[in-house]
């Protein structure tokens, strides 16, 4: 019998494309949370990362091969990454079309974006049935497979089909909707049934875990929640399963770390030199519908009218990655927020001021840093997110304890740093705005105290933990037979310490 390996899947393969100074193409790893949490713990065990490869390698010269590539960039990352081939089609109808034209609006309750197209449904379960055949051409029976995402809800269904055993762990990131959402989508029975099919599956919040059961008691017959507490049971008349809350966040070290480096600092400097004498508010976002950027927007735009001793004294800095351009809601959104920030911009630009400074692109992550020092209020109001790790990082970078978080209560992350941000409706312009105004006359005082809190649970919840207690939620009382797991914990110590998963796997 073979040694039990961690299986990760994900839509796409956490590495990144570059070319060195002679020009040649290498792999490397993405630079996530995810990645850096999840990397040593495949690489101590042989772990496997399966996923789609994106469109990028399709370009390579003629004298690279993909194989060789990918064998490069397994040494590099230090474990195996198995490319999912997907056809043009699939990718169009299984990714843009089902999982972002019908599960990214309807799970972020937006029903009225959503494009129930009835050809997406088929290429979602071949897709699904792809990634099954890759995890059952690249593992055995006794391989931990965690899925990530949205993408991927089939998967442990398809590899039933297919006849192959594996203990499945599935995680959501983004929100599970209400019943009265969930209930439109026409394949609603069948994905119940298959999320049904995991051994545990794992969701952002206690709400997102709540509506989940209400769907499955409304949805399905015969079935009992047994338990209390962050992960409990699911007994159906054909199975049994675990179903938890597991709040992801951040590598908290790497944040902190960053804004002390003498380059992070002489960039935030920059920053504030070239915009004197004045509060900074800063958003960024991926340019997506869910992040509520034309009403932060408007919020912004309402303090400027409400409290116009704000002007002169407050900039606004928005960065916006752009994303999913093909889909026609995506393009829409972008041309709507050109145009409100030229409004804005055109009606109340003075000499030495401009209200808000647009950046439509990326920036590279000590930049990003850069930013989150040299700002002391973020705005971070989305319609609705799975936890939103932008909130995250930017309490992890603000080392000073100084700085204000304003959060929309409908972001996964509102849960756990309630009691050091100023929650807003993001619906709601006036009460934003109100917030803003609130945020840039705040004294020190109550800034370190709001601060101090966000920061410590910040540090404590960090992704090493996150993985950590997913995994052995996973693998339930297993832990001898998962040998990845003694990364968290010594063998030896596995019985007599029942605290070790309190702890991050850092300190080991
Ligand atoms: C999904 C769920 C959930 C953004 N701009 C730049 C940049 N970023 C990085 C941030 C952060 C990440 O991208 C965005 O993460 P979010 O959590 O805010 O949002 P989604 O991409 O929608 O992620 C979400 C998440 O999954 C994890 O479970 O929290 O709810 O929707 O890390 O730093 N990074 C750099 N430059 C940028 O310009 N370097």
């Amino acid at each position: 019998m073979s040694e039990a390996r961690l299986v990760v899947l994900s839509n796409r393969l956490p590495i990144v494309l570059t070319t060195d100074s002679k020009k040649k193409w290498k792999i490397g790893p993405g630079s996530g949370g995810l990645v850096t949490a999840l990397g040593p713990v495949l690489r101590d065990r042989g772990g496997i990362w399966i996923g789609w490869l994106g469109a990028g390698l399709k370009e390579l010269p003629e004298d690279t091969t993909r194989e060789a590539l990918l064998q490069e960039g397994a040494s590099e990352t230090g474990y195996a990454l198995k490319p999912v081939d997907l056809t043009r089609e699939e990718v169009r109808d299984y990714y843009f079309g089902f999982s972002n034209e019908i599960l990214w609006p309807l799970f972020h309750d937006l029903p009225s974006l959503c494009n129930f197209d009835p050809s997406f449904w088929p290429a979602y379960v071949s897709a699904n049935r792809r990634f099954a055949e890759a995890v059952l051409d690249n593992t055995c029976e006794e391989d931990f497979v965690w899925v990530h995402d949205y993408q991927l809800i089939l998967v442990a269904a398809e590899l039933k089909r297919l006849g192959a055993k594996r203990r499945t762990g599935f995680f959501l990131h983004i929100p599970f909707p209400p019943l009265d959402v969930f209930i439109r989508l026409p394949w609603r029975f069948q994905v119940l049934d298959a999320l049904l099919r995991y051994d545990l599956v794992g969701f952002q919040t206690e709400r997102d875990r709540r509506n989940f059961i209400d769907c499955v008691r409304s949805l399905t017959s015969g079935v009992r929640v047994v338990g209390h507490g962050h992960v409990c049971k699911l007994l159906t008349p054909e199975r049994e399963l675990r179903v938890g809350s597991f709040p992801i966040s951040i590598d908290f070290q790497e944040f902190a770390g960053l804004a002390k480096r003498p380059g992070v600092i002489g960039q935030t400097k920059l920053i504030r030199d070239n915009l004197p004498n004045r509060k900074l508010l800063f958003g960024v976002d991926r340019l997506d519908y869910t992040k509520g950027i034309p009403n932060r927007l408007k919020a912004f735009v309402n303090a400027l009218e409400r409290y116009p001793e704000l002007r002169r004294r407050i900039t606004l800095i928005q960065v916006v990655v752009p994303s999913r351009e093909s889909i026609s809601e995506y393009k829409a959104l972008k041309q709507d927020i050109h145009r409100l920030v030229g409004e804005i911009n055109g009606r109340y630009t003075q000499v030495g001021w401009t209200p808000i400074i647009y950046i439509c692109g990326s920036l590279s992550r000590p930049e990003l840093v850069s930013y989150y020092q040299a700002c002391e209020i973020a705005l971070i109001t989305p319609l609705k997110d799975g936890m939103n790790l932008v909130a995250k990082e930017y309490c992890a970078s603000r080392v000073k304890y100084d700085g204000v978080l304003i959060l929309s209560e409908f972001a996964g992350a509102a849960s756990s740093l309630q009691g050091g941000a100023l929650l807003v409706n993001p619906y709601d312009v006036e009460g934003v705005a109100d917030a803003i105004h609130r945020a840039a006359n705040m004294d020190s005082d109550e800034k370190r105290r709001r601060m101090k809190l966000m920061r410590h649970s910040v540090r404590k919840n960090d992704i090493f933990r996150w993985v950590s207690s997913f995994l052995k939620a996973g693998v339930t009382d297993d832990l001898a037979q998962f040998p990845f797991m003694e990364f968290f914990v010594p063998r030896r110590k596995q019985e007599a310490d029942s605290s070790f998963f309190h702890q991050s796997p850092l300190q080991h």
